[in-house]
């Protein structure tokens, strides 16, 4: 029996930060949400799904999940790209979670069950010093997290990622133009080792430390950095040097044996195939949200699994809970989890969107509710509508304009 899609709409809300929604309804009263959010472009998805996708939705049989992701991106005839593969991922995402819902059961045994009982997820450390850095290891430490990603401010350098601006949080979008960062590597590249070091002497070394180094380097850099810090072991080196250019890594790659992680601003598997199958790297962090949907994302994840290449999906606070719930239900069934990027929304976000998903002890468990379990309260994200905001952009101090 067909299952026709009625209505499809997009919500647009700002409990704190911008989140775009896709809610599809189905002709038997069903509906399913996906994410659609991409940061400091919100707009350019919701018009796309607005205006391009919706009205070829209505009337297609929401069971056809595959031939719907193959229809938007083959049928488009335009590919890839972070605004397309977000509308496509939430079209996806709303779709398995109708499907889910239909058939009772909570999305993760829809795609094979559980492959193991939680999902490791490492949370954020960070100070203005190393000493409040290492005061933030030992709170998350206490809130039962095995995994922590460090990041500090670096000495002589006016911004360093991964650290907050006053009460801001450090994952900054405001402003209604960009606000301007400096930055620094040499510096930074100085400071790093002393950083782990101070870590790795507080917490010994079975607690999993991990690092984000955002893009900063070149490729030369990130191998200097990889090395300088592999003594300190540890769990992966993320965005070390933008990927535009996938050969890059192999030069990394040729000076250490830190484990290597990348992905967050792909959005297709040919983002990552030479970085995969030449084993440059050793997690994948592609997101559901910006990276096809759940069927996308199991694609990238079979074809990773081949090279002995785990999963690490992004999970900031600039994805919905839907993006992580619909993350949660994925790890669990993929055989090559690695980790997951875990940062806890604003209370007023959960409610916002209330979810099925639980955090205990380091772990996180995406529920048993059918679906994904992660719903949307209209009525309250009405009342929070959309402002204007983007990350920053980052600046050397000759003011050459670099990665944020
Ligand atoms: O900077 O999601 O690993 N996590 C990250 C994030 C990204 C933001 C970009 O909007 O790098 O904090
Ligand atoms: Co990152």
């Amino acid at each position: 029996m067909p299952n026709p899609i009625l209505e499809a709409r997009v919500i647009i809300t700002c409990p704190g930060r911008n989140f775009v929604t896709l809610k599809i309804t189905t002709t038997d009263g069903v509906y399913g949400i996906g994410d659609a959010t991409l940061n400091g472009r919100e707009f350019a998805v919701a018009a796309y799904l607005q205006e391009h996708i919706i009205p070829c939705l209505i009337g297609r049989d929401a069971d056809r999940i595959e031939d719907t992701w193959q229809y938007l991106y083959r049928g488009a005839y335009w590919r890839r790209g972070p605004v397309t593969m977000s509308a496509i991922a939430a079209v996806d995402v709303a779709l398995w979670d109708i499907k889910a819902k239909r058939a009772n059961m909570p999305l993760y045994q829809l795609l094979g069950g559980r492959c193991r009982e939680s999902v490791t997820v490492y949370a954020h450390a960070n100070g203005h010093e190393i000493s409040d850095l290492l005061e933030s290891v030992a709170q998350h430490q206490e809130l039962g997290y095995k995994a922590i990603r460090v990041q500090a401010a670096v000495p002589g350098v006016a911004d360093a990622y991964g650290v907050p601006h006053g009460d801001k949080p450090y994952e900054p979008a405001d402003g209604t133009i960009p606000r301007e960062e400096v930055w620094n590597t040499p510096k930074y590249l100085r400071f790093m080792p002393r950083l782990m070091d101070a870590v790795r002497s507080k917490f010994g070394f079975d607690l999993a430390i991990l690092h984000d180094g955002h893009h900063r380097m070149t490729p030369i850099e990130a191998a200097s950095l990889a090395k300088s810090l592999e003594e300190f072991q540890p769990f992966w080196l993320e965005d070390l040097t933008p990927a535009e250019n996938q050969d890059a890594f192999r030069l990394i790659r040729q000076h250490t044996t830190a484990p290597l992680a990348i992905g967050e601003v792909f959005n297709s598997i040919f983002d990552c195939q030479k970085l995969i199958s030449e084993q440059l790297i050793d997690y994948i962090r592609t997101t559901i949200v910006h990276a096809g949907g759940i069927t996308h994302m199991r694609r990238i994840a079979s074809f990773a699994d081949l090279y002995g290449v785990k999963t690490g999906s992004h999970g900031a606070t600039d994805l919905s809970p839907i993006c992580m719930g619909a993350a949660l239900h994925f790890d669990l069934s993929i055989p090559n989890f690695g980790i997951q990027e875990h940062m806890p929304h604003t209370a007023l976000t959960d409610e916002v969107f209330p979810h099925a998903y639980t955090f205990a002890n380091g772990l996180m468990h995406p529920g048993e509710a059918p679906g994904h379990g992660v719903d949307i309260d209209e009525t309250l994200a009405a009342k929070h509508p959309y402002k204007r905001a983007y990350l920053p952009v980052c600046r050397l101090e000759d003011g050459t304009l670099h990665n944020w």
